[in-house]
């Protein structure tokens, strides 16, 4: 018999992956989480039906969302990622020696608990003692912080369920309070090529607090057209510019790839520019 995992993408399309055995299934207070076995991908993470992170694709996401903002940053100290309960993404944050302190504030501890049993390579770098897991609410967390991240990671899943706030303009002024003077932060921020209404208003919303705001790419094959985007939102460093050479050892991320990122095809940069004014029509 084959079993096969589907999610529905967008309205009229789905990816399937066949799944060789089912680890784990639950409802959580916030969502349904499984775990899957398949075999193109290794294990997979999904939460609500949708594909968060699985063994074979998961470097590229959870590299670019680390090493293009903490490259970008001279000094990067302490880092808060909201959401990210796989681990993958403190993983990355912590090969930067630099780094003191990484905050992890997930809001679903069964993420946590479940990916530490069946992704231990991602999760095992919540073991680090530089690394500190916080079950809250990110929202609520941010609130209670002034002046202290060099760097905020937003790793959320879509914006639906309980990660709506996360894409909020409150929120990321929030952010921007919890930053240091020179602090940045960076979202994931879905496909620019089927949420072309979803990425503009996100990025305005970033816009809306920071003085500097980019869009950047990344082919992540697990998610809805394989190209992914993420915002950054930095209040002093371009962070289009690495300034620090990459730590050893990645598969995606190099100083290269991260200038080449912020080069955007016409399509995706006409997807984030406001229209231009209009044609006055007289009367
Ligand atoms: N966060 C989920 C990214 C969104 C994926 N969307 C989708 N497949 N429709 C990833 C968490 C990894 N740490």
């Amino acid at each position: 018999m084959q079993v096969w995992f589907t999610e529905d993408q967008v309205p009229g399309l789905r990816i399937s992956c066949q799944v060789t055995k089912v680890l784990h299934q639950e409802k959580t207070p916030f969502q349904r989480l499984a775990m899957l076995e398949t075999g193109v991908f290794g294990r997979m993470l999904t939460l609500d039906d949708i594909i968060q992170t699985t063994e074979r694709d998961e470097f590229v996401y959870h590299e670019m969302i680390a090493h293009v903002p903490l490259s970008a940053h001279p000094n990067p100290r302490r880092v808060l990622i909201i959401g990210g309960g796989d681990g993958g993404t403190m993983r990355e944050v912590l090969r930067h020696p630099g780094v003191s302190e990484c905050h992890l504030v997930e809001i679903d501890e069964r993420v946590v608990a479940i990916s530490r049993q069946y992704l231990p390579s991602l999760a095992s770098a919540m073991d680090d003692p530089r690394g500190k897991v916080i079950i809250a609410d990110g929202i609520k967390h941010v609130k209670d912080y002034r002046d202290y991240y060099d760097l905020v990671i937003v790793d959320s899943t879509d914006p639906i369920g309980p990660a709506v706030g996360l894409f909020s303009v409150e929120f990321y002024s929030d952010v921007f309070r919890a930053l240091k003077e020179d602090g940045l932060c960076v979202a994931q921020t879905e496909s620019p090529f089927y949420n072309t209404d979803l990425v503009p208003a996100i990025f305005g919303r970033i816009r809306a607090s920071f003085p500097i705001t980019r869009l950047y790419l990344g082919v992540v094959p697990t998610y809805p057209g394989g190209l992914w985007s993420f915002t950054a939102g930095s209040k002093k460093y371009d962070p289009s510019v690495p300034v620090r050479p990459a730590p050893d050892g990645l598969r995606y991320y190099s100083p290269d790839v991260h200038r080449a990122a912020f080069v955007l095809p016409p399509y995706v940069q006409q997807v984030i520019s406001p229209p231009g004014p209009r044609p006055v029509v007289g009367p």
